[in-house]
């Protein structure tokens, strides 16, 4: 159905539009001053000690200046999320590469001249504010976009599913996820027994578990993770025709994810490996950035997808409906304060421009409901969108008023609408072809309390994900299924989830049930129980390779990070040439060490030395070299930081490459052969030993910097026997 022709949008049209925001950031922002003062300006000489009868009698109440103090702390804190608590964020700004005009008239995707500033927050999903960073869950990927037309929040998921599809059950799907309510316990994961009981019942959930237990819920760096809109939305062009539209967003730098034990290993030694992670690259000058894609459905034609479009724990196939990239997003700019940006941005998938639109998508449109009201309680009052970050950078103008904490100072005797005391109806737009319109879809319905039967196949894009993994990728569900149920105390729940999972695959199902302490997977005891149906519909392609995240991105090894081992007696001109490519290439090269200040090369030189072993483990880099020199060899060969670090390395599947007699630390771990090959050789997957003298110029550091922007050796055999 079309409506009349509306106005091309109207953008910022200023030169450098991204700035925007910034400047208007700026007119909050406080330096310090070396005078310090109440917050009524009062100049407080003593910041020290306390108003008291006498240096040793007690406090007086008189003292206002304590108070103040006291009483300001005592209220820093603000309740946190309810989910995505733990979050980190960054400013930046989105292009689009061309108009997009035949589809939406969204103002920010008319224009390739016109940058538009964005707030990026990234999050998990279960654990609390000061939680770690690398446990197991969805990642949060929620943008704000600072439009002429206002704000536009594309508030998604690094999982393009999601878990249940109504928004009724979200409450239940929370409360099992979350610590146990008994005892609090266990914090940010979900291995344990009540969200594994809840999922396992709701048979709706497999597909998403699926992804949920692949490695794309341990990604390596919020840079290198996927975005997702999720639900089905609408853009609306000029003429008021409609098109069904899914978000993507694409990491020019890949997807990557980390290993098990690694991820688990580092939430012990840096909570904040990906919030430092992010805040490093932005301040280095290594901006990440992502293209934004978008799977376009005609009106009326979603019917020949093969599954039903408003059912979020769905998605759309690339193989069958391709990803147009229509813009670049960048982050460029780390907040000026954690509390006031990333704390106080409130996101909500209902803060919409003209030519995009909701579609009837269950979940969505219980979300629209739930964002201002979590606001309200998070953010203390209806005047958030005051707060700096949440300013639009567009004229905003209404009669609402007052309430707690309101800023703006309005003018004059008139609120409300209409009125010929003030500009009389003036504030009107002309809604046949300014502003926003919902999209006026037809409706007849039945008041009904149902669910569409369209929504009853729970299988079969579990089974498309399954058979679209790489073997490896499907060991690391294998393994993740296993660890996680493993955990749950109750075997009937082991039980009755790998039960289900005979209905994706029964191998996958047998290889989860092996080591549970469990019957082999029964797929009519899963469709018995609650009297679930198992209405499949064929998928439209056996596999698509999208699905899986080897392939992605640019593959540079940009930021990836290389740590070189050293001890006395190193011999530094063995790594020159090797550390000065992968520099080139972008990556982050740090000398190790057994302790800081420098070490002594074979020529008595001193050599930097920017951390230690203890300080600075495996598990923080992507790659290791281990540079020549027979004293320096021997020497790390002797400690065990060193040679424990290299193992976990190996263990996690790096790519390591040991120059000269450097190789005999990978000899002393069974490694390598250890037989000083003269050329290049590969004893392991992405383990490369040279004769750093013997080998053309740069071809070691070609093939080191090949192993490393494969990102991980996951294939390499052995591992089990890796004793870390
Ligand atoms: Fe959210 N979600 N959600 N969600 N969500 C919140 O809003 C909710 C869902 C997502 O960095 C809350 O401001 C309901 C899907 C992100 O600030 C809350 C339902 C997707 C963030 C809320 C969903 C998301 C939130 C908590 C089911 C991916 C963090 C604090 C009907 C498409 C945004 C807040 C940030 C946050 C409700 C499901 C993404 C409670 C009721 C599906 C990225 O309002």
């Amino acid at each position: 159905m079309s409506t009349p022709r509306r106005k091309a949008a109207g953008p910022i049209k200023i030169a450098d539009s991204a700035k925007v925001k910034q400047q208007q950031l700026e007119r909050f922002t406080e330096n310090t001053s070396n005078v310090l003062s109440t917050n009524q300006g009062l100049q407080i000489p003593d910041n020290h000690n306390s108003l008291k009868a006498g240096v040793r009698g007690p406090t007086l109440l008189e003292d206002f200046i304590l108070r103040e103090k006291i009483t300001h702390f005592d209220h820093e804190r603000i309740p946190e999320r309810a989910v995505h608590a733990r979050g980190s964020a960054a400013h930046g700004y989105f292009k689009p590469y061309k108009s997009m005009a035949p589809y939406t008239s969204a103002g920010f995707l008319q224009d390739p001249d016109i940058e538009t500033p964005v707030f990026v927050r990234f999050s998990t999903v279960a654990g609390s504010a000061g939680s770690a960073d690398t446990v197991r869950d969805v990642r949060g990927f929620a943008v704000k976009f600072y439009t002429g037309e206002g704000n536009y929040d594309l508030v998604g998921n690094n999982i393009p599913v999601f878990f249940i599809q109504d928004a009724i059950k979200f409450p239940d799907l929370i409360h099992a996820l979350k610590p146990e309510p008994h005892h609090g316990m266990p914090q940010a994961a979900s291995a344990h027994d009540t969200f594994w009981d809840f999922v396992s019942l709701m048979p709706e959930s497999t597909h998403m578990l699926m992804w949920a237990m692949s490695d794309r819920s341990l990604p390596r760096s919020l840079r290198m993770m996927e975005g997702f809109g999720v639900h089905a939305f609408r853009f609306i062009n000029t003429r008021g025709d409609s098109h069904f539209v899914k978000f993507h967003w694409k990491p020019k730098l890949g997807v990557h994810g980390l290993a098990w034990d690694e991820a688990q290993k580092i939430a012990g030694k840096d909570a904040d490996f990906h919030r430092r992670d992010l805040w490093e690259a932005i301040e280095s000058g290594n901006f990440p950035e992502w293209e934004l894609g978008v799977q376009i459905v005609d009106d009326g034609q979603e019917s020949e997808l093969g599954f039903d479009i408003l059912d979020p724990t769905k998605l759309i196939p690339e193989s069958q409906v391709p990803v147009q990239l229509i813009g670049r997003m960048v982050l460029n700019r780390n907040p000026d304060n954690f509390f006031a940006e990333t704390e106080q941005v409130a996101f909500h998938p209902g803060h919409l421009v003209p030519g995009i639109d909701f579609s009837n998508d269950p979940l969505l449109q219980g979300r629209l409901f739930s964002y201002t009201d979590t606001q309200l309680s998070r953010l203390g009052g209806a005047n958030f969108h005051e707060l700096p970050i949440n300013r639009g950078v567009c004229p905003m103008h209404n009669f609402q008023r007052d309430g707690i904490h309101r800023m703006a100072i309005p003018k004059g005797r008139v609120a409300y609408e209409p009125n010929t005391l003030g500009n009389g109806t003036e504030f009107r737009v002309d809604g046949a072809t300014q502003g926003f319109q919902s999209h006026p879809e037809q409706l007849e319905p039945p008041k009904i309390r149902s669910r569409s039967p369209s929504f009853d196949d729970h299988f079969s894009q579990a089974m498309l994900f399954w058979n679209s993994q790489s073997a490896v990728e499907k060991d690391h569900i294998v393994a993740a299924f296993r660890f996680e149920l493993s955990k749950v105390e109750l075997p009937e729940i082991r039980q009755r989830m790998v039960d289900n999972l005979a209905h994706v695959d029964q191998k996958l199902a047998a290889r989860v049930a092996a080591p549970l302490g469990i019957n082999a997977p029964d797929p009519k005891a899963a469709a018995g129980r609650l009297g679930f149906r198992d209405h499949r519909i064929a998928n439209k392609v056996d596999e698509d390779a999208a699905l899986r995240m080897a392939g992605k991105g640019e593959g540079s090894i940009k930021t990836r990070k290389v740590a070189i081992l050293v001890a006395d007696g190193l011999e530094p001109a063995t790594i020159k040439r090797i550390q000065h490519d992968l520099v080139e290439a972008g990556a982050i090269c740090k000398v190790i060490g057994p302790h800081l200040g420098s070490v002594s090369t074979a020529s008595g030189r001193q050599f930097p030395v920017d951390h230690t072993f203890g300080n600075m483990p495996s598990i923080m880099f992507d790659a290791v070299l281990i540079p020549g020199g027979a004293l320096s060899a021997k020497a790390l060969c002797g400690m065990g930081e060193a040679v424990h670090f290299v193992l976990e390395a190996y263990k996690h599947c790096k790519a390591i490459c040991a120059l000269n007699e450097g190789v005999q630390l990978l000899g002393s771990l069974g490694i390598s052969q250890g037989k000083n090959p003269e050329l290049i050789t590969t004893p392991a997957a992405g383990v490369l030993v040279a004769d750093a003298r013997k080998v053309v110029e740069g071809q070691i550091s070609q093939e080191f910097i090949a192993a490393i922007a494969l990102h991980r050796h996951w294939e390499r055999s052995g591992l089990d026997a890796v004793p870390v």
